[in-house]
Order: structure tokens, then C-alpha cells, then sequence
């Protein structure tokens, strides 16, 4: 007998960090259905803390086996949804972290690759959110703060295990809200944002219920 297992897409996003009220990436996932396309969403809040936030996000993927891990976090003064193509291993932080770390010049994992390239769909997911209207774009960096720490240790860590995880990253615009006292700054509502989300998961979903071997073509 087969015994289908239900497929699970963990989604994480960040806590408010630099002085904000909030933050709009875990305000996106907290929004997210339980459910997208038949399969299983998993939620997580990440802490913006070096060190804790992969802590946290590893141990939930040694826990649920996603077969898909999608982070999202606020990238303040970027005016589309940011599809991240690439992690790179160093912390260069311009600010403190949430436990009042401010890491300079660092590697994240010595020893290990300057960079994982992100190994979901990213132009399928640009597309599906262009698709619905919603401004996206591919990303060429993530920055050196948090994000990319976040990011770079989850697929050092799907590589390390070996895993069939795919992982990858989305940028966001800040919210309306945020940008009140800030002029000429962009800023995206909550319910663009979390269509533009729902289209991207749906999309590395179609992409990776379609692969049949591990380490197929990504575009
Ligand atoms: N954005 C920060 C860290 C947390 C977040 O939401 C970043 O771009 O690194």
C-alpha cells in the first residue's frame, strides 16, 4: 500500500527589528491560509537575532520535513516583492540585532561555501506574482544582515543533511503604516503582499510537485 504523505510548506517571517512597530513579513505569513494547493502550510516567527533565527528555523525543519522552506523578511526602501536568488556566507551587520549583536565582517559557517544559490523557482515565482498584478522582482542580494544569515544557514543546512528541501527567500516592501513619517519611501498594503506570497508559494509548489528527480533544473 502507498501511504501518501501530506506535503508541507514551512513559511517563516521576522520579528520587529531597528526600532519598527512591526514586521511586515511575519504579518504576511501569519495571514497565510493552513492550506495551499492540497498542501500543508507551516508557519514559523523567527527571531531577528544572528545565530537564534537558523536555530530556530533548522530545528523546525528536522521537525516537519518541509518539502519546501520559504522565509520572508522586511527589506525597508525596496518598492517590489524580492525573490532572492542568492545567500553568501558573511554577516555585515549596519545595525544591532534584536540581542544587541552587531556582527562585522564575519563568515557565517567558516569553512563552508561563499554562497548557496537558492533552489526555488525564482522567475516562475516573479511571474505568478506579475501574473496577478502584483510588482515582484528577482533580487541579486539579500544584504548581509539577518536575511541573508537566515537564508544562507538553511541551505547549508538542507545541504549538510542532504535533505530534498527546496529553499528559498522573499524580500518585502515596508507596510503603509510604516512609512507615515518616512516621504518618498515605498511601501505595499498587507493584502497585495499576501496575494503576492500566496502566488509565489503556489508556484514553487507546481514546480516542486512536478519534479521528479532531486536536483532538476530550477527555471
Ligand atoms: N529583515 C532584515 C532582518 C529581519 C528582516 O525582516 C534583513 O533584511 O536582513
Amino acid at each position: 500500500m502507498v501511504v501518501k504523505r501530506t506535503r508541507t510548506v514551512l513559511v517563516t517571517g521576522f520579528t520587529p527589528f531597528g526600532g519598527e512597530a512591526t514586521n511586515p513579513s511575519w504579518e504576511i505569513v501569519k495571514a497565510l491560509p493552513d492550506t495551499i494547493s492540497g498542501w500543508q502550510v507551516e508557519k514559523l516567527k523567527v527571531p531577528t537575532e544572528f545565530g537564534k533565527a537558523i536555530d530556530v528555523t533548522t530545528r523546525a525543519i528536522d521537525k516537519l520535513a518541509p518539502d519546501i522552506v520559504l522565509c520572508f523578511g522586511q527589506a525597508g526602501g525596496r518598492s517590489r516583492m524580492s525573490v532572492e536568488r542568492v545567500a553568501i556566507n558573511i554577516d555585515d551587520a549596519r545595525i544591532a540585532d534584536n540581542a544587541g549583536k552587531q556582527i562585522l565582517d564575519q563568515p557565517i559557517r567558516s569553512g563552508a561555501p561563499a554562497a548557496y544559490f537558492c533552489t526555488v523557482p525564482i522567475k516562475a515565482m516573479v511571474a505568478a506574482m506579475a501574473k496577478a498584478e502584483i510588482p515582484a522582482e528577482v533580487s541579486n542580494s539579500a544584504g548581509t544582515f539577518v536575511c541573508n544569515h537566515l537564508i544562507y544557514g538553511v541551505l547549508h543546512h538542507i545541504a549538510l543533511k542532504e535533505m530534498t528541501a527546496r529553499a528559498g527567500f522573499i524580500h518585502v516592501p515596508f507596510l503603509e503604516s510604516q512609512i507615515v513619517d518616512r516621504p518618498n519611501t515605498p511601501a505595499m498594503s498587507l493584502p497585495t503582499m499576501i496575494e503576492g506570497a500566496k502566488a509565489a508559494i503556489m508556484a514553487a509548489i507546481k514546480y516542486r510537485a512536478d519534479l521528479k528527480l532531486v536536483g532538476g533544473s530550477l527555471h
